[in-house]
């Protein structure tokens, strides 16, 4: 069972330490927050074949069929104030992209601020939804959704033409156990990094070579309006530098914002 190499491969580790898994959830996020309100640990992970309610943002769903793909929520518990919490999507994005280039050859990119992409399509995403008490963060959970043997064939029709997997694009299965050590372990090795030195020009270094949208012009849709420019990258605190038609640069924070490349051939 993939499960249980898994499980036996992060015993010594502060991410997988506990480790649940379960055949049917409704949403792994919804699980582990539930968990944290109630003391769970730093590092649980909670594992799926099968989420009847995956959640994407903003309200958005997370398509997240059996037996083929990856579905996982982690207890993070980092002593950063709120506002730097967006920052855990980034080195989870980093995480991601280098995990799963790794497990699979292909090329994967990160489309700011929680997309993995693979030539221009959606393999993963990244759900990291916080819950504080006045200026503490009192837990993170972070949830990550990959397509891993998911076929073209059984794609829904409205995520055809903007959702890959791995098998798709690679033309053979990936054994979903390699693809989830792979991503866990780079998780835990830039989380620990993240815990001793915070969002470190390294990280952000790192994020900018994997970034697919620097160099792009973009639409960014916020609360506050849309606004078209170039992006140029992530600056020393995570946010995104977008540079408009006046020569104004403006920076974006991860959260509620959405974000659209012009040509997203990349
Ligand atoms: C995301 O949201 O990309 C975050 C997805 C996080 C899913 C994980 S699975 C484990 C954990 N438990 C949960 O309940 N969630 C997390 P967003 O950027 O809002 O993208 C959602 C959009 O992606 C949808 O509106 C669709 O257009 C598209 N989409 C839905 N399912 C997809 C899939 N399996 N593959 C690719 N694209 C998908």
């Amino acid at each position: 069972m993939w499960v249980d190499d898994l499980k036996s491969l992060q015993r010594d580790r502060l991410i997988g330490r506990d480790f649940l898994f379960f055949p049917e959830i409704d949403s792994t996020n919804r699980e582990a927050r539930d968990r944290a309100r109630k003391g769970a640990g730093e590092g649980t992970v909670i594992l799926a074949d099968y989420q009847s309610h995956g959640r994407g943002r903003l309200g958005r769903t997370w398509e997240s069929p059996s037996g083929a793909n990856i579905y996982l929520s982690v207890i993070l518990r980092p002593p950063i104030p709120p506002p730097a919490a967006p920052q855990i999507t980034l080195l989870a994005g980093v995480s991601a992209a280098r995990a799963l280039s790794h497990v699979s050859g292909l090329e994967c990119r990160i489309k700011w601020p929680n997309d993995i992409l693979v030539r221009g399509k959606k393999l993963a995403g990244i759900l990291a939804e916080m819950e504080a008490e006045g200026s503490d963060t009192r837990f993170i959970i972070l949830g990550i959704g990959v397509n891993v043997n998911w076929g073209k064939e059984d794609f829904p029709p409205g995520l055809r033409e903007t959702a890959t997997s791995l098998r798709a694009e690679k033309g053979k299965e990936i054994p979903r156990a390699a693809a989830a050590a792979g991503l866990l372990r780079e998780l835990e090795a830039e989380y620990v990094s993240f815990l001793r030195e915070g969002f470190s020009a390294r990280l952000r270094d790192d994020w900018n070579r994997l970034s697919g949208v620097n160099g792009k012009q973009v639409t960014l849709q916020s609360p506050q309006g849309t606004f078209s420019g170039r992006a140029l990258g992530l600056d020393s605190d995570g946010a995104l530098l977008v540079l408009d038609g006046e020569g104004s640069t403006r920076r974006f924070i991860a959260g509620e914002v959405s974000l659209r490349m012009e040509n997203s051939n990349f």
